[in-house]
């Protein structure tokens, strides 16, 4: 039998964030498709549409109107999973049927006033803005709620719901499941090792360079060893930074610089607006302000389910659902496609904005 070679061989990948196992499966990459293809988005979005609602200027459908902003727009939402207030669930000692209380507030942030844009054709300047907003939200809602989570569903295949430049924040009273466990293994890898976890693992990566696409002065994104999404990515801080709010001034600067760069090489990747989640995860707020979180570091996740082309996507089905997350090509060859990249976008090949 030949010897283990991880770019041929099936394995399992340790995610010790989530403390999930992860089979990896390369040589399944080139597997005939015969089943579903996405519609390739249309990229006729007007840059104003009078009956959007996260247009400037609009009357929303609740009867309030849009000011005529300028750069970001931040709103409540007018369909919030939680509310701030309202009656509490019953106790109930039956541990089948537990319930909890769960409050919050949601926000919607217009990243700017043209619909036709998105992060990456937007200027740095601009996204600076939306940085800048990110910050001055996490710190108002972080002062009473546990869990701020700020995230971006972007394209329809995404359950995005307007093709206008937005992200979402929804602020809440608990501790949901995924940054729960996050914490936890943070903490406990802390205990064990005497380190932050992904202090550690980006200093390994580092000398490793096999998951490393972009480096700046103050980010490195990369595709983490454990990814599950086919180009699924983590953006993270040089320097050990708790939460969003924490970065200096240059690291933000230099941040929207990386966005702009990294969300490109994703445009890039099949010549489509790529669709993703993206969301921002530190250590958490409210009642946790005050205590010892230094096991947190920082961290931008995208999770963007294409798989081979701008009309093909990765189905969590099966024996994900079942039993285990399953990739065919690894984080190293997906690393290595995307460091290929132009980093001009293809919509602005002459130059960039
Ligand atoms: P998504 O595209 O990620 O679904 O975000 C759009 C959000 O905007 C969605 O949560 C809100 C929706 O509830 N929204 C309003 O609050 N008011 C509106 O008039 C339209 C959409």
């Amino acid at each position: 039998m030949s010897d283990f070679n991880a770019s041929d061989h099936t394995h399992r990948r340790y995610n010790p964030l989530v403390d999930e196992w992860i089979v990896v499966s390369p040589q399944r990459a080139k597997r005939p498709w015969l089943g579903q293809v996405e519609k390739a988005a249309a990229d006729a979005t007007p840059r104003h549409d009078p009956k959007n609602p996260l247009c400037p200027r609009v009357t929303r459908p609740n009867g309030q109107v849009n000011p005529d902003y300028k750069n970001t727009f931040v709103f409540d939402n007018d369909f919030p999973a939680l509310l701030p207030d309202g009656p509490e669930p019953p106790e109930n000692d039956d541990p089948l049927f537990q319930s909890g209380s769960a409050h919050g507030k949601c926000r919607v942030i217009c990243f700017h006033p043209w619909s036709d844009l998105t992060l990456p054709l937007m200027n740095v300047t601009d996204i600076r803005c939306v940085i800048d907003t990110w910050v001055k939200e996490s710190v108002d809602l972080g002062k009473k709620f546990r869990w701020v989570q700020i995230f971006e569903n972007r394209g329809a295949v995404m359950g995005c719901s307007n093709p206008h430049p937005h992200c979402q924040i929804w602020a809440c009273s608990f501790f949901p499941d995924e940054p729960s466990k996050k914490d936890k293994n943070q903490r406990t890898f802390k205990e064990k090792y005497g380190k932050t976890m992904l202090v550690d693992y980006l200093e390994k990566e580092l000398v490793k360079k096999e998951r490393i696409i972009l480096e700046s002065k103050h980010w490195v994104w990369l595709v983490p060893y454990w990814a599950t999404w086919p180009f699924e990515t983590m953006l993270l801080p040089r320097r050990h930074i708790l939460r969003f709010e924490d970065q200096t001034d240059e690291e933000k600067n230099d941040l929207s610089q990386i966005l702009k760069e990294l969300l490109t090489v994703y445009d890039n990747l099949f010549e489509v607006s790529f669709p993703y989640c993206m969301g921002w995860q530190g250590a958490p707020t409210g009642s946790s302000l005050t205590e010892d979180c230094s096991h947190w570091q920082l961290h931008g996740v995208f999770y963007p389910p294409l798989l081979r082309s701008a009309t093909v996507k990765k189905f969590m089905v099966g024996f994900e659902m079942l039993a285990s997350a399953q990739r065919d090509m690894t984080a190293e060859q997906a690393a290595e496609r995307l460091r290929n990249l132009p980093r001009v976008h293809y919509k602005n090949k002459e130059g960039s904005q």
